[in-house]
């Protein structure tokens, strides 16, 4: 059964990974807005990808005994204002979320709750992944010009990320 401050920990993570698909959400509208659906439409997808994250964390709290709050989400932060911003937005929301994660993998060890440190391990990878990806994407912004990149350039990336079937 998980502790109390496990049971605390867990749910303030779902309310993360619920805060997580409102930026996914916020970066996608704002991508839709400036004629970038590709680039919208991968990132839509991927917030759908953290409300997953959010249920499989509700499940393991409720699996092993613990009750889930629903907190209320703050709101993100205000929109990008082009591509590569949008882009450094994504790479710091799963650091800090890669960040908030190991704080429970701590958590874990310290009270020797190895069923959670065994749960976490898929967040953890999850969270290697994602921050590959969006490092990658970043890569991919940079090399169209960054802030600098011209029309012809954006529309060539907004091309590749919308229709690669890159999964985050
Ligand atoms: Fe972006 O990942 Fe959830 O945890």
């Amino acid at each position: 059964r998980l502790s109390q401050e496990m049971s605390i920990a867990l749910n303030s993570q779902v309310t993360l990974e619920a805060f997580a698909a409102q930026v996914y959400l916020m970066l996608s509208s704002w991508a839709d807005d400036a004629g970038l659906d590709g680039i919208s439409a991968f990132l839509l997808k991927h917030s759908q990808e953290e409300r997953v994250h959010m249920a499989k964390i509700m499940e393991y709290i409720q699996e092993r005994g613990g009750k889930v709050t629903i907190e209320a989400i703050p709101k993100p932060e205000p929109e990008p204002k082009n591509a590569q911003e949008c882009f450094e937005t994504v790479l710091k929301q799963e650091i800090e979320n890669s960040e908030a994660i190991y704080k429970l993998v701590d958590l874990s060890m310290a009270e020797k709750d190895w069923a959670t440190f065994n749960f976490l391990q898929w967040l953890v990878a999850e969270q290697r992944e994602e921050e590959k990806l969006a490092l990658t994407l970043l890569d991919k912004v940079n090399l169209a010009g960054g802030k600098e990149a011209s029309y012809a350039s954006i529309y060539e990336l907004n091309k590749d990320i919308g229709g690669t079937g890159q999964e985050f």
